[in-house]
């Protein structure tokens, strides 16, 4: 199966946007997934990932069952912890944290995972992750114990991003963390997209439509935004289709 890919790349020749509206298990309460949704669905989301650093078992096959009541929109599993993966789901970011040199993050996880993904069919997307410093310590960066490239450090962040596309990974995501105080600058999205040939994600701090359509601008195929969404739904107004 790589239907949630190849619309990847059909978009993107296209010339279409894509945006993934990022629903964290630890912090949607179930009972409010069908409003939420709704306002999802109205909005120009493509995407659907689910998915936190910090999640118990067993809570992100339950909402992902919700969503996918309201929503016919692909839902992507984007975790943090091998217990987050779900045939529930219609795919999977398989992440390695390569801006980082934590080996549990790099390859340790995906070889414990193997033996849950051999008995489920679910996309399976290798994802290069790269974590870029904003000025605050997030989530990933103290849950997987690496620290994020330094942002002025562009050369490094585009190498890095180039080694991951030659180890045949198929998706390269930039990000500044959830909550980041600073969203991934534009000037390292486009520097970094010119190196690439594979889809090019940008996450972390982005809260307004004007930094949405920059990203977009400077090359990024595939938003991520969770935090503004939570803090405040009346964001999706502004996202209308
Ligand atoms: C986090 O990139 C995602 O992993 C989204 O970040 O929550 O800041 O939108 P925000």
């Amino acid at each position: 199966m790589t239907k949630i890919y190849q619309n990847i790349i059909t978009a993107i020749t296209n010339a279409e946007k894509l945006l993934a509206v990022l629903i964290d298990p630890d912090k949607m309460k179930v009972e409010l997934v069908s409003n939420f949704i709704s306002k999802v669905n109205q909005s120009i989301a493509t995407h659907i990932f689910v998915g936190g650093s910090e999640v118990n078992e067993g809570m992100t096959e339950t909402l992902v069952v919700e969503i996918k009541k309201f929503t016919d929109l692909p839902v992507v599993l984007f975790p943090g912890d091998i217990i987050q993966i779900t045939d529930k789901a219609d795919g999977l970011l398989f992440l390695s944290l390569i801006s980082g040199r934590n080996p549990d993050y790099l390859i340790g996880k995906h070889v414990e995972a193997v033996s849950r993904l051999r008995a489920i069919d679910l996309e399976v997307m290798p994802t290069g992750y790269l974590l870029i410093e904003n000025e605050k310590v997030t989530a990933v960066q103290r849950v997987s114990e690496t620290l994020p490239i330094k942002r002025n450090n562009i050369q490094t962040i585009i190498d890095t991003a180039k080694a991951g596309e030659l180890l045949g990974m198929k998706l390269m995501y930039l990000e500044a963390g959830s909550g980041a105080t600073h969203a991934i600058e534009t000037e390292i999205i486009s520097k970094v997209k010119k190196e690439l040939s594979i889809p090019l994600i940008v996450g972390g701090g982005i809260k307004s439509k004007h930094q949405i359509e920059n990203a977009y601008k400077a090359g990024a195929d595939l938003i991520v935004i969770g935090t503004a969404f939570e803090q405040d739904e009346s964001f999706f107004e502004h996202l209308k289709k």
